[in-house]
């Protein structure tokens, strides 16, 4: 791990330093902000236990953190009794934030001049309400209770987090689908947790055309047994297969509840799951990330207060889905938590013009943004007037998640839309720490900003960054990200993923010997600062515009295609995605390459995993690279296709079989070549 650290290709700027002073006052010198740091880590428990006390329990905590009933897997608050939707809702209810906004949602369509056509502002008290009659429908009419479990396949409109909160407060354990998905990658889910109902939509938009996702869900069902019911919201008034007696639209189920229905939120214990998130790894099923109501909530209220700085007055918007961990975590329920008001939005960035997000700053005076490289890097390419025709004075600090940002989109993130007044970091965090680890916390203390870093870890966070036997790196020198020690917000009681606790311990905490370190499966630098800089995963795990992508499973699905034999998927660095697959495909005895095979396995790959998946070349071969155990060697593979040096290749089978990999390789790069210059 020799090489010089670069994201995206850039030099990292270690020496850098950008000083705020004035921000908000609360601006430190590094070794400060890591005195403090060492101290909540020295009173560890203690620590935790005093943040967690700051929240609204039924019956507060005595204990901050035991171990549970598997190998690493950890009760956090084991004793105290809480609900998140209590504390996202009932709180505020109760308190002068009753008649606050709590979502302003905007709908994607627009009109001629450019106007959204839907505007719709929930307050605490409305969104209370709804979360109430929701839940009264899920017990009265579908008898579902404390320990039950649904799936929800919606897309970004207010009913996703009504669900998602009406089924915390009843105990009911959710997984949310993505609602780019398929319909192989939605039963896979639902049948992995055994839900037993199904709530979904008619259709939605997305960049001005019409996803009728009823007919997709229609299509999982077949193959999903467990699925009783199916809830079905109307936000298109389309025509849709509805079938008697398990199919059900929410609004007419809704005719028969009182408007002030009220559902008590169960008190339930800490460790009870939220709800099971599925993430890719490097084998080809994805893996249910379990999260609880307790550990889970003190997270994220210790992030919104030291990440995002929250103050009553903010206006917050984050830019991701709901469908990813960073929708669940930081559109739903951390900034409810905290009460705030939070803009959410239905379609894509760039429709009707590049304009939409900074359009929506101005409109409703966002100060805290979050987003992620790849929309910057996507924005930045439009030019910078359609940032600077909107007025964004009232951006205060700007944060991105996902993946590494590059230091040019984070000066670009700094200079052009927070015109150097606002902080501007990159929290690293993951779907399995549930909350931010990694990132300048200027809610507690500013230390100076670095472009393209992740910063010091939060306070209570043993992160360090160390070799394959989880000894430290020295500084500068490219390492494991690993976190030392239990932290709250991570993968919950019983089994930490679901339904398989060997695989999470295996995954997770015995891949560095010996230590009981969580194993992130990220690269990552330590500067001479203390400042973490994360550079990308260590594994066969790819970020494609921030979207995890296992290229195990997308070789699965390129291996379902009668015509293939054998296929290996690597990523390459992509200057607006971050990283793209590419594919290499060994097709069958009987089936002549082409260019019609190649766009055949592109729609498969569409249909069969979703559009975010499809490689961006596929190459036909007559073998791959293998080791003698027969094993695929993708470090080859992509190593011919990133011109990075072979390493060692003792244990490779037949020299031949990367001739040809480079082969296809070459030829594809003089194809490019030529067309550039016809
Ligand atoms: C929240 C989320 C997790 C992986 C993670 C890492 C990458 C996320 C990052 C970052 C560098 C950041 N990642 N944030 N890398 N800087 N600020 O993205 O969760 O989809 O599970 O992905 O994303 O590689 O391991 P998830």
């Amino acid at each position: 791990m020799g090489e010089e650290p670069r994201i995206l290709g850039e030099a990292l700027p270690f020496e850098e330093k950008i000083e705020l002073k004035n921000w908000a006052g609360r601006h430190v010198g590094i070794e400060s902000y890591f005195e403090y740091h060492r101290k909540t880590l020295e009173n560890f428990e203690e620590f935790w236990l005093s943040v967690a006390k700051e929240l609204d329990w039924f019956s507060p905590p005595s204990k901050a953190v035991e171990p549970g009933d598997y190998p690493y897997v950890y009760k956090w608050f084991p004793d105290g009794r809480i609900n998140i939707s209590y504390l996202a809702l009932d709180r505020h209810v109760r308190s002068w934030r009753k008649n606050k906004v709590a979502y302003i949602w905007e709908g994607e369509p627009v009109d001629p001049d450019g106007r959204p056509k839907e505007v719709k502002k929930y307050t605490y008290y409305d969104l209370w309400r709804e979360v109430n009659r929701v839940a009264y429908v899920l017990s009265r009419n579908f008898g579902l209770k404390k320990g039950d479990k649904i799936a929800i396949y919606l897309p970004m409109i207010p009913e996703l987090p009504i669900f998602m909160l009406a089924a915390a407060r009843l105990g009911i354990i959710f997984t949310v689908v993505f609602a780019g998905f398929t319909a192989e990658n939605l039963a896979t889910r639902i049948n992995d947790l055994g839900a037993t109902l199904l709530v979904t939509v008619d259709g939605f938009y997305r960049r001005g055309k019409v996803i009728r996702l009823k007919d997709v869900a229609d299509r999982a069902i077949e193959k999903s047994p467990s699925i009783k019911n199916v809830i079905v919201v109307r936000r298109l008034g389309i025509d849709v297969n509805m079938v008697d007696g398990r199919d059900y639209w929410l609004d007419e189920l809704l005719k028969g509840v009182p408007q002030n229905a009220y559902v008590e939120p169960e008190r339930l214990e800490s460790t009870h799951p939220l709800y099971v998130l599925y993430t890719s790894g490097t084998t080809g099923k994805p893996k249910g990330i379990i999260h609880d109501h307790g550990g889970y909530a003190v997270l994220l209220h210790a992030t919104m207060k030291w990440v995002f700085d929250v103050r009553d007055d903010d206006i917050f918007y984050c830019t991701a889905d709901i469908g990813w961990v960073t929708g669940h975590s930081y559109i739903v329920f951390g900034p409810l938590i905290e009460g705030l008001t939070t803009v959410f939005y239905e379609g894509v960035p760039d429709y009707p013009a590049p304009d939409r997000w900074w359009s929506m700053v101005e409109r409703y005076g966002v100060t805290v943004f979050y987003t992620t490289p790849t929309a910057v890097r996507m924005l930045m390419r439009y030019g910078d007037e359609w940032v600077r025709k909107h007025d964004r004075s009232s951006l205060r600090l700007i944060h991105s998640v996902g993946e590494p940002i590059n230091p040019s989109a984070w000066r670009w993130l700094f200079e052009v839309v927070g015109e150097k007044r606002c902080p501007v970091g990159s929290t690293w965090w993951m779907t399995e720490t549930g909350g931010i680890l990694i990132s300048k916390a200027p809610g507690l203390a500013l230390v100076p900003l670095k472009p393209g870093a992740n910063g010091p870890p939060l306070p209570g966070v043993d992160a360090d960054v160390v070799d394959e036997d989880g000894n430290p790196v020295e500084p500068g020198k490219k390492g494991f990200l690993v976190i030392k020690r239990p932290f709250p917000g991570m993968p919950a009681p019983p089994t930490g993923m679901w339904g398989d606790p060997q695989r999470y311990a295996q995954v997770y905490f015995e891949r560095i010997k010996g230590k009981g370190y969580f194993y992130t499966g990220d690269y990552a630098v330590k500067d001479k600062d203390g400042y973490i800089w994360v550079l990308g995963r260590a594994d066969e795990v790819l970020k494609v515009a921030g979207h995890r992508i296992g290229t195990y499973e997308l070789e699965s699905v390129l291996v379902s295609h009668k015509a293939v034999a054998e296929a290996a998927v690597v990523g390459i660095p992509d200057p607006v995605k971050g990283e793209v697959p590419i594919a290499y495909v060994v097709l069958k005895q009987g089936f002549e390459p082409s260019q019609q095979i190649i766009e055949e396995l592109k729609e498969w790959v569409r249909k069969n995993y979703g559009p975010i998946a499809v490689p961006n070349n596929i190459f036909l071969v007559t073998k791959l690279p293998k080791t003698r155990s027969g094993k695929i060697m993708r470090r080859l593979v992509k190593a011919v296709a990133t011109g990075a040096p072979l390493g060692d290749i003792t244990t490779l089978e037949d020299e031949a079989a990367v001739d040809e990999v480079k082969k296809a390789y070459e030829e594809f790069v003089k194809a490019v070549k030529e067309s550039r210059t016809a």
